[in-house]
Order: C-alpha cells, then structure tokens, then sequence
C-alpha cells in the first residue's frame, strides 16, 4: 500500500494512498460493553474523511462478523461523493457486527462495525498517547455511545425513502423483496420485521387490500366496465454517490450564465498522425486516441487565451488566472460520471498526456479515482463523441469558467472551392464559457486556435518545446 498523506484525525489516523484513500476510522476507547475479564467489545466509529464529507456508501466489506481482524487490515470500502475510500482498521479484534449492509449510507463518526478487542488493547494507555487523549474527550463528551442500530438509524432517517433496521433490510435482500411494496405499520412509516413476514407469507392478499380502494371509487363512477390493464407501479430509490455529486455541482452551475459557442473540425490530417504515431505509442505501452492531441491543443490556446483557464471568485472581486492548465477530461464509468484531470498539460508531450489518460481511464473503470486525480481541474473536456452525438450543451465545472464537449467523428460531403463535393471528417465541438468573465469573441478566437493545431497537426511540431 502506497501511503501518501497522513492525517492526525480526533486521535486517530487518516492515511490516504493514491486510487482508493485509505482511511483508519476512529475507535471510541470506553468501555462499550465487556465479553469476559479480557475482552470487550467496543464500536468502530467511521472517521472524519475530510472535505466536509459527512455521509459515505458503503460499497464493499472485506470482513464478515466473526473474522478476526488486524490492525491497517482494510474492513471496507466507502464511496463518498468526492472519491471512493478503503477503511483500514486500527485494532486487532475479532468482528461482532457489521453496522449496515452494502449500499446502506454510512455517517461519519458514527459506528462502522463492533470489534471485540483485548481489554488492554483498547485502553486508552496502549493506544498512544494522541488516541488516549482524545478519547478520553470522546468519553467525556458522550454519555452513551452510539451502537449499530443507532448508525443504521441515523442513516435511513436521513437518506432512505423506506424507515427500517438493517436486519429488516437484510431479509427483504434475501428474499429479493422490494421493500416500497411492503405496508408499513411502524412508527413514521417505518417497515417492521412483522411487515415484511406477512407480506412474504400472503402478498397478494395485501396487494389486493392495498388497490382495493381505488377500484371501488373507479367502479362507482365509470357507467361501462372496461377489463382495466396491469400497471406498474413507481419504485423510488435513494440518490446515492456519484449522483448525489452530479446534482450538487449542476445546481451550483445553473447559477452562472453560461453561453454556447459550436464549431465544426477537419480532422482528416488528425487522424492520419494518429494511425502513424498510435504504433509508435504501442510500443511504449500507450493508447493513443484523438484525446492528447485535443487536450495539447486546448493547452496551447490557453497559453495565449489564459482567461480561460481562470475562475472568478465567490465574492466576485477577482478573477485567479490558474498557473497550471490542469485539464479535467469527463469519463463514463461504471459508477457514472467522473471528472479526472491531467495535471499541467502544459508541460507535458502528447504522449505523457496520453499515458496519463490511459492511467485515469483504468483507475475509473475500477472505481480507484483518488481525490488527487478528481480534484484541482482548472478546464474540462468531455467527448462525448465516444457515445454518439453532433453538438451538446455541456454545463460548466464549477469555478472553471470554460468546458467543451466533443461530438462523434463523422465523413461528411463537403464543397471545395470548385463546388466538388468532398468527402471530409468532421469533428463537432461545442464549447460553453461563464458570461461573466469570457465574452464571445474570446472564446471564437480560443476555438479558432485550438481548431487550427488540430486540422494542422504540424503545427504541433513549431509549438512544442
Ligand atoms: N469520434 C469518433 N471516434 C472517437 C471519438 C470521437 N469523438 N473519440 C474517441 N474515438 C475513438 C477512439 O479513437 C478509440 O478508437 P481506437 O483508438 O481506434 O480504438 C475509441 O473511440 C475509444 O476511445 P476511448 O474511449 O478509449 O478513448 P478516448 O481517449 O477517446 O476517450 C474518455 C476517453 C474517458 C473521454 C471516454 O472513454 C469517455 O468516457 N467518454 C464519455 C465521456 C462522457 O460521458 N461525457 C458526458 C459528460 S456530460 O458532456 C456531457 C453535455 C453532456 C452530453
């Protein structure tokens, strides 16, 4: 494990490796409840991960109750909407409860699991002097300390549609239930044990009691009796990760007036550097697609456009020129939509860029992205065109003030000169700028550039150092 940041956390560590942080939740030293005269078992409270994260998924456990445990094992992997997180444990202990199920929200400094630990272990004299300390202001500060249910509570009251504990959860999952058509008795809606064993013994008798009532109505009001059809019904799910990011940083972009700027690209000397220098790159280990040579282009205008490459203050006072163009390139993963970004492009070749996004690309596809590679983007790129599509509205990074999305490559007829008809490859691009700080002529001059280096890759050959 390849540790790079380390973090002292009310007491206990917060380590961070590249790909996935790894994380040391915190483990509360009072006596929680004790198992025989060595023993007690204690709760594990998930960390403060930084970034003002405060809710987490839980995606994976590499533990199941019973197992025992050593310390800097990981237990779990997290995904908070800024990056996924593997919790490594701080203790030796054997596991006596896992706090919730995957895909259950998890709270920070809440419990994450119940480990039994040796008496001496979790006093606060062998845990180090930092850990003994601030758990002795934890002990202070909590008259009782929260146990599994308490976090399953927690979480569901504030994220799940359906109110339930996770054992209820875990007999719906076994029985392949969906718990929105469970009637719930419990206090608030909640969904008890008793609800979902009666609905599993006779679920059409409580389907039929559950539509009997609208039928009545329709039967009293409708004069001809039309055989009705089977509807489905609505299901309804909790936004989770990667959504939760999406919708938090699209509604702060709806408060900046964008404006959209299209252009179309002649690519067909582009695509012949490439299938020379794709082998070329082969031999290196490297993919190469059309992605380096558009992200080196958009570096080079930068360089002569760099207001592009800023971003206005909250206040709106300044406007920060960003010194490095650290270019974010929009990916499609499994877990939906991230934003990595190439750090300084301007000081890199095609090709290192190229690598650079071969690694990102893999990291996304095993949800690995580290906090490091999703943050500091200065100017984002989206190619769309991968997929599909002409033209799009691509909606800004917020603070970046520039983003452009790219179309699918496409042989169309154009006219030369002479009115001939010419096939050509055309890549569309559609580029959004923020209002306040770039105007339109800017940006067409930006493009005009950019478009330039690439239907003129020789051009390549005169900027590079
Ligand atoms: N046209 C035609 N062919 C293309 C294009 C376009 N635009 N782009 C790439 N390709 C080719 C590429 O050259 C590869 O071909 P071969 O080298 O011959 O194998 C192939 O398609 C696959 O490319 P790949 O995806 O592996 O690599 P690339 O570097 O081009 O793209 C990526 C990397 C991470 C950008 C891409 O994989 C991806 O995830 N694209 C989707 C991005 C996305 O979801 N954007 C949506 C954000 S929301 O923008 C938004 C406004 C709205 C619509």
């Amino acid at each position: 494990m390849v540790i790079n940041k380390k973090v002292n956390n009310f007491g206990s560590c917060l380590l961070m490796k590249s790909g996935a942080a790894s994380v040391t939740a915190t483990t509360t030293m009072r006596n929680y409840h004790t198992t025989n005269s060595n023993k007690k078992v204690v709760p594990f409270l998930l960390a403060d991960i930084g970034e003002g994260i405060t809710k987490v998924e839980v995606v994976k456990w590499f533990i199941k109750e019973g197992d025992h445990i050593e310390q800097f094992q990981n237990v779990a992997e997290v995904m908070s909407d800024k990056a996924n997180v593997e919790i490594s444990s701080r203790f030796d202990g054997v596991v006596k409860r896992l706090c919730y199920n995957v895909g259950d929200i998890a709270n920070v400094g809440a419990p994450l699991i119940e480990i039994e630990v040796a008496d001496s272990t979790a006093s606060p004299s062998s845990a180090g002097a930092a850990t003994s300390s601030s758990s002795t202001v934890e002990v202070a500060k909590t008259t009782s300390t929260p146990s599994c249910a308490a976090s399953s509570d927690i979480a569901e009251e504030s994220f799940g549609k359906i109110l339930t504990t996770p054992a209820v959860r875990r007999i719906a999952r076994e029985n392949n239930l969906d718990l929105t058509k469970v009637p719930a008795t419990g206090r608030n809606g909640r969904v008890l044990k008793e609800d979902v064993l009666s609905y599993l013994e006779n679920p059409t008798k409580q389907q039929s009691e559950k539509v009997a009532v609208p039928e009545q109505t329709s039967t009293a009001t409708t004069t001809t009796s039309t055989p009705s059809t089977p509807t489905v019904g609505d299901r309804r799910e909790p936004v989770r990760g990667l959504m939760r990011t999406m919708i938090r940083t699209m509604n702060a972009a709806t408060k900046v007036p964008h404006f959209g700027y299209k252009d179309e690209v002649y690519v067909d000397n582009l695509m012949i550097i490439r299938s020379h220098l794709k082998k070329t790159a082969e031999r290196q280990g490297v993919k190469l697609s059309y992605m380096p040579f558009i992200i080196k282009a958009v570096s080079l205008a930068l360089k002569e456009y760099p207001i592009l490459n800023s971003s206005l203050t909250e206040d709106e006072s300044e406007i920060i020129y960003k010194g490095d163009h650290n270019i974010g390139v929009a990916m499609d993963t499994p877990n939906g939509l991230l934003v990595p970004n190439i750090k300084s492009v301007q000081n890199k070749s095609i090709l290192e860029i190229a690598a650079e996004l071969n690694r990102l690309q893999e990291l996304g596809k095993q949800g690995k992205l580290g906090a490091n590679d999703l943050k500091g983007g200065t100017f984002t790129l989206s190619n769309i065109g991968t997929i599909g599509g002409t033209y799009a509205d691509p909606v800004l990074s917020i603070p970046e003030v520039c983003i452009g999305a790219i179309g699918m490559i496409k042989k169309t007829a154009t006219f030369d000169a002479h009115n001939n008809v010419v096939p050509k490859h055309i890549m569309y691009m559609s580029w959004a700028a923020d209002h306040r700080v770039v105007d339109g002529a800017t940006m067409a001059r930006f493009s005009n550039l950019w478009k330039e280096y690439l239907e003129n890759p020789d051009n390549f050959i005169v900027a590079l150092k």
